[in-house]
């Protein structure tokens, strides 16, 4: 009898391009059929055919207190009974804008959009526009988004196709982006001495997360922001995966990066769409309306996205709330590799804060190349495994894993066990 996942992806392929609204969903890497998932709560989500699955993608990050926190759906409902949304300034705006402001000191002014990708486009414009400069510098396998001049070499959904740049971009946008290796300090040293007076911004997710997880060196980080500042480059770090992930201050307050703008997404809003950019006054007030760099949205600022938001957000300023999480991930990641170990698999992994990275390599990646290196099809075979024992990991081997604060020590531990149960027998 054919599943009603495969019946509703039969359907959506009718009409929606590869059956699904954003491609890394489509499991073209992993192989086999995309699960439609009908239900979430806490750590959990259940697919059409009422199969439970401990959820390890947290809907790519926003889910980390945890699927329907009836603290959050009472935000949301009560919110939308206030109205949908108005197109106009709310004092809920204000609240979140502070709130963001107050968590992260680097944000002296900070604007509200609907999604990563514009937050990070704007930044790309903003930093053009205050520097009067064109050329951008991101790393191979960093993903920021779909804009165009981002989609070179990008990381995530772009790199399971096998197709580092999209087609569609024209090659005069992707001339204006030089793509370097990640952690390659002298590589950026190279570039800022041939072109350092010509580059705008630079842009680094500053904790990789759509490569699988790769963590900065730290000369990698300090040769950065010491060269943005000697040449006047703009230092955008993309946090809207590693922000409130890796911790409270993100990847910039756990490593002590000063950067010039942060982009910001995923659990800000979440789950609904809400993101946001901002950073140094100087830079940020060269914005419409104030300024010549122009940005809007529609949806900025939605009333009720923007109460998921605020009530994800107080929870994660519980005292205690990332150590948990970061001993939770730990567990995870040495359960994993104790297993593997135990049967001879080639396999290593790693944690920071509520981030996880998982390799079928017998070391951990420090680079894309070495990401690259790493055996995709183990982790294939492993992905549909742990799917039989109804465990969700991400459908990539290109991307991060969550937890949440909703995982338990015995979601961890039947984890774990699954692991062995499939290790022992490959
Ligand atoms: P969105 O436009 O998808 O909200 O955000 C783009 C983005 C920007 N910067 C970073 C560091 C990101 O990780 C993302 C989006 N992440 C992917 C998952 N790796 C979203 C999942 C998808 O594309 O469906």
């Amino acid at each position: 009898m054919t599943s009603h996942n495969q019946q509703l992806f039969d359907e959506s392929q009718k009409i929606i391009p590869g059956g699904v609204n954003s491609p890394v969903r489509a499991f073209r890497s992993v192989g086999g059929t995309p699960l439609f998932f009908k239900r979430g709560k806490g750590a959990y989500v259940w697919d059409a055919d009422d199969k439970r699955y401990i959820d390890y993608v947290n809907s790519w990050g926003p889910m980390i207190v945890g699927h329907c926190h009836p603290e959050v759906v009472k935000a949301v409902q009560d919110a939308a009974a206030e109205g949908l949304g108005f197109g106009a300034p709310t004092a809920a705006e204000l609240e979140i804008a502070g709130l963001l402001c107050k968590i992260l000191p680097s944000l002296e002014m900070v604007r509200l959009v609907s999604s990563g990708t514009e937050a990070t486009m704007t930044a790309i414009r903003l930093a053009r526009g205050f520097t009067g400069r064109s050329r951008i510098i991101k790393f191979e396998g960093c993903y920021h988004g779909h804009s165009d001049g981002l989609l070179v070499k990008a990381g995530s959904g772009a790199l399971t196709f096998g197709q580092p740049s999209s087609s569609g971009v024209p090659a005069e946008i992707a001339a204006l982006t030089t793509v370097l290796d990640y952690n390659d300090a002298a590589g950026l040293e190279k570039a800022f001495a041939e072109f350092g007076n010509e580059i705008a911004a630079v842009i680094v997710e500053p904790v990789a997360g759509n490569m699988n997880l790769i963590l900065p060196k730290r000369e990698f980080l300090d040769a950065m922001r010491n060269l943005c500042t000697k040449h006047g480059a703009v230092l955008i770090l993309d946090e809207v995966m590693s922000g409130f992930r890796v911790g409270l201050q993100g990847a910039h307050g756990h490593y002590g990066i000063k950067p010039d703008l942060i982009t910001l997404g995923k659990v800000m809003g979440g789950g609904l769409p809400a993101a946001a950019f901002g950073g140094r006054r100087d830079i940020m007030q060269c914005l419409a309306p104030l300024g010549a760099v122009y940005q809007a949205g529609t949806l900025s600022g939605n009333p009720v996205a923007v109460a998921a938001g605020l009530a994800t957000l107080k929870l994660v300023q519980e005292p205690g709330f990332y150590q948990r999480l970061t001993q939770v991930a730990r567990q995870m990641t040495e359960g994993l590799t104790a297993a593997a170990r135990k049967h001879g698999i080639p396999f290593s992994a790693q944690s920071i804060g509520s981030m996880f990275g998982l390799y079928f390599s017998k070391e951990v990646p420090t680079s894309y190349a070495e990401v690259m290196s790493c055996d995709k099809e183990a982790f294939n075979r492993f992905f549909h495994a742990m799917l039989e024992e109804g465990v969700y990991l991400a459908p990539s081997a290109f991307e991060a894993g969550f937890v949440s604060a909703a995982h338990t020590d015995a979601d961890i531990a039947a984890t774990v066990a699954a692991a062995d149960k499939i290790f022992a027998s490959w």
